[in-house]
């Protein structure tokens, strides 16, 4: 039976088999997290990104880490969160972290580690990504070793320490 962990910290500083991108629908780079794990993965991520040809809202395709101490980075690009209703919103952020973990079982992976998709730049309410993430999470324990949700703030991780005590 695999875990659920949630931690404050930087996604391009874990060796996990694959590290999750919250990306655009380019996957041409970005700021937030994007800008950091491309930063991180060095050039020829975006050179593999240039191959891929974008990715539509909710899906998700895989890259390696290259310069990254994750083997692998599965791109998924998140709602934007003023362009859709809140069902609508809610089911295409399930749909990122659940095309992401089917990636991950194609790929054999066994420890994946997200970041909070669509709670930056995309205006996501953060408490609400948080629980969208780690339902879908738990649904999905028994198939991997470890799921890491990483946040990056103190305000998101004080969330957790609320709502997911047994988690942190
Ligand atoms: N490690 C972990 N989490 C991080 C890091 C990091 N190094 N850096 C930021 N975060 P965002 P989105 C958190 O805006 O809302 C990009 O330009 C951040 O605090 O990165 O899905 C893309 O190219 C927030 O909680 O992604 C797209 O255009 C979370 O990661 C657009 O932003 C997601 O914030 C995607 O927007």
């Amino acid at each position: 039976m695999g875990k659920i962990k949630i931690i404050k910290g930087d996604i391009t500083t874990l060796s996990c088999d694959a590290i999750v991108n919250a990306a655009n629908s380019s996957l041409l780079g970005g700021g937030g997290v994007d800008g950091a794990i491309h930063h991180a993965a060095g050039p020829e991520l975006l050179a593999e990104c240039r191959t891929l040809h974008g990715c539509r809202t909710g899906e998700a395709k895989i890259t390696k880490g290259y310069n990254l101490p994750a083997r692998f980075v599965i791109h998924t690009v998140g709602p934007i969160y003023c362009e859709h209703n809140t069902a609508e919103a809610e089911a295409l952020l399930t749909a990122c972290y659940e095309n992401s973990l089917k990636l991950a079982r194609e790929n054999g992976l066994k420890t994946i580690a997200f970041p909070l998709i669509s709670a930056g730049v995309y205006g996501y309410p953060q408490r609400e990504a948080i629980r969208v993430a780690v339902e879908t999470m738990k649904r999905h324990t028994t198939e991997f070793e470890e799921l890491t949700l990483v946040l990056f703030g103190e305000r998101e991780f004080g969330y957790t320490k609320e709502d997911y005590p047994d988690f942190v």
